[in-house]
C-alpha cells in the first residue's frame, strides 16, 4: 500500500532530522578529537619549551648545555622500535597524506633493520599556528633546532633475542647513546609468543633504573590481540612486571599498511587512537626527561656546595 502524501512529507522529514543530526554528530566528534590531539602537542610543545628556558636560566656556557631532551628507544630484533619512530615524526610533526618513513622499519619476522643507532630530531608542530615543523637527522651535538621546540629519538640497535639477553646488552644500549639518554622507551610486541620477552622485563627495568633513568614500554600490534580484556591483562602483566604504570597499547603506522606509497597514496589516514597514543607517550617520556634533567642538576649543585665548603674550611 503506498503511503499517504503527509505521511511520506513526515518519514522525508524525520530522514532528513537523522541524517543532519548524524553529520552534526560526526562533525562534533571529529572537533572533538582534533582539539584532543592539539591539546596534546600544546603539552609537548611547552614542556620542550620550558626545558629550554630551565637550561637557558642555568647559566651554563653553552657546551654544558643538554639541548634537546635525549629519548632512547630500545627493545627487541623487529618489535616495531623504528615504526614507533616514524609513527611519533608523523604525529608530532602534524603530518597528513601518504605514509612517509624516516627510520628504516624492516620485514616482519627476524631483524634485518638497522644495527647502528640513529638520532632523530623531531620539531613539534604547533596546533595553534603555521605548519613549520620538520624532522631531521641529528648530528648529536647537542645544538637546538633554530627556535623549534624538539626531541631527540633514539633508535637504537636491537637487544639481542629475549633468550640470549643479559644485563650488559641493556647496559650497552644504554651506553651507546651519546649525549647520554634522560629517558628510556622499551618496545615489545603484543603479537607472537612472549612469555620468554615478559620473564626478561624486570632485568631491563633493573638496568634502566640503575642508569637513573625512567621507564616507558609501549606494547605494539596493539590490533593482533583479540579483546580489550586481553590487551588489558597483557598491561596489567607488563606494568607489574616493570614495576611502572607508564604502559601503553599502541598500533604503529607501517609501509605495510593500506594506503602506503606503493599502494594507494591517498588512502593512508590518520588514526585518532594512534596519534593520541604516541602522542600521550612522546609527553610522558619528556616528562621523565625533565625530571631526570633536574635531579641531575640539583644533584651537581650540591656537589659543588660541598666542595665549596670543604675548600672553604
Ligand atoms: N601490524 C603491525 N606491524 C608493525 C607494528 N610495528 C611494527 N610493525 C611491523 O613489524 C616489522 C618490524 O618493525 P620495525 O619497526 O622494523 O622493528 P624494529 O624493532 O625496528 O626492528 P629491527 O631494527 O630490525 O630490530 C615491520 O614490518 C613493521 O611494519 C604494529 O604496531 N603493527
Ligand atoms: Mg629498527
Amino acid at each position: 500500500m503506498a503511503a499517504s502524501p503527509p505521511f511520506a512529507s513526515l518519514l522525508l522529514k524525520l530522514a532528513a532530522a537523522s541524517f543532519t543530526t548524524a553529520v552534526a554528530f560526526l562533525a562534533f566528534r571529529r572537533h572533538l578529537r582534533d582539539e584532543t590531539i592539539a591539546a596534546l602537542r600544546r603539552d609537548i610543545r611547552a614542556s620542550l619549551l620550558r626545558m629550554r628556558e630551565d637550561d637557558a636560566a642555568d647559566g651554563d656556557p653553552k657546551p654544558n648545555r643538554r639541548g634537546p631532551p635525549v629519548v632512547v628507544i630500545v627493545g627487541f630484533p623487529a618489535h616495531g622500535k623504528s615504526s614507533v619512530v616514524n609513527t611519533a615524526c608523523r604525529a608530532l610533526s602534524g603530518e597528513g597524506g601518504p605514509f612517509l618513513a624516516r627510520a628504516e622499519a624492516g620485514p616482519s619476522g627476524p631483524s634485518t633493520g638497522v644495527k647502528t643507532r640513529r638520532v632523530f630530531r623531531v620539531a613539534v608542530a604547533d596546533p595553534d599556528g603555521g605548519r613549520k615543523e620538520k624532522v631531521k637527522e641529528a648530528d648529536g651535538d647537542g645544538e637546538e633546532d633554530d627556535g623549534f621546540p624538539v626531541v631527540d629519538l633514539v633508535d637504537s640497535p636491537d637487544l639481542p633475542e629475549a633468550a640470549k639477553m643479559t644485563q650488559a646488552d641493556v647496559e650497552r644500549a644504554l651506553s651507546l647513546v651519546s649525549p647520554p639518554p634522560e629517558c628510556a622507551l622499551l618496545v615489545m610486541k603484543c603479537a607472537g609468543p612472549h612469555r620468554i620477552v615478559l620473564r626478561k622485563l624486570p632485568e631491563i627495568a633493573g638496568v634502566v633504573r640503575e642508569k637513573g633513568l625512567h621507564l616507558v614500554v609501549v606494547l605494539t600490534h596493539k590490533n593482533a590481540l583479540r579483546s580489550m580484556k586481553e590487551a588489558e591483562e597483557l598491561r596489567r602483566e607488563v606494568a607489574l612486571r616493570v614495576k611502572s604504570d607508564c604502559v601503553y597499547l599502541m598500533e604503529n603506522y607501517t609501509a605495510t599498511g593500506k594506503g602506503t606509497i606503493i599502494s594507494n597514496p591517498s588512502a593512508f589516514k590518520n588514526s585518532f587512537s594512534t596519534h593520541c597514543n604516541i602522542l600521550a607517550i612522546i609527553r610522558q617520556c619528556i616528562e621523565f626527561a625533565a625530571m631526570h634533567r633536574t635531579h641531575r642538576q640539583s644533584k651537581a649543585k650540591k656537589l659543588s656546595n660541598k666542595t665549596l665548603c670543604i675548600r672553604e674550611d
